[in-house]
């Protein structure tokens, strides 16, 4: 369960983690500044985190392995066609795509393959994995 320890402030939820950090570092901005853009981009964080993460963890933990692993193809065959005309996910590199980052480093984890089947997300998640501070993350 990720948890963000920040002085007293006991924070929850990596999407809330993700916005705390966020608000607390303006420096660099990784939400659009407009306001539909913006919910494009919380769209995603969600289709994240409540359905491509729900069925990778099912099939992590072994739970409705099946029905999981054929939910989850269906989620990345959206993706594949949302990806299609777009170099990251909600406009400009967002909390969007990062919130997929740790999906797409662990795919062997969730018996997932990104193939020449999904083209576009396989692009999207090379042009995601290869960024300088992603690879320098162990
Ligand atoms: N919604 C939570 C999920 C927390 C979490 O890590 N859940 C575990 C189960 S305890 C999980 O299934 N993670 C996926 C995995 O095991 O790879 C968050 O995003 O912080």
């Amino acid at each position: 369960m990720p948890v963000l320890v920040d002085g007293e402030a006991v924070v929850y939820e990596s999407a809330i983690i993700n916005e705390y950090l966020e608000e607390k570092y303006p420096a660099v901005p990784l939400m659009p500044e407009d306001p539909f853009k913006r919910s494009r981009a919380r769209i995603w964080i969600d289709y994240c985190n409540t359905r491509v993460q729900r069925a990778g963890g099912n099939i992590a933990h072994d739970y409705q392995v099946e029905k999981s692993k054929e939910e989850l193809s269906q989620y990345l065959e959206t993706l594949d066609r949302e990806m299609r005309d777009r170099e990251y996910i909600a406009g400009d590199y967002s909390l969007a795509d990062i919130t997929y980052i740790p999906f797409f480093c662990r795919l062997e984890r969730y018996q997932a393959k990104i193939g020449n089947d999904l083209p576009h997300v396989r692009a999207w998640m090379d042009r995601l994995l290869s960024r300088p501070v992603v690879r320098g993350t162990p």
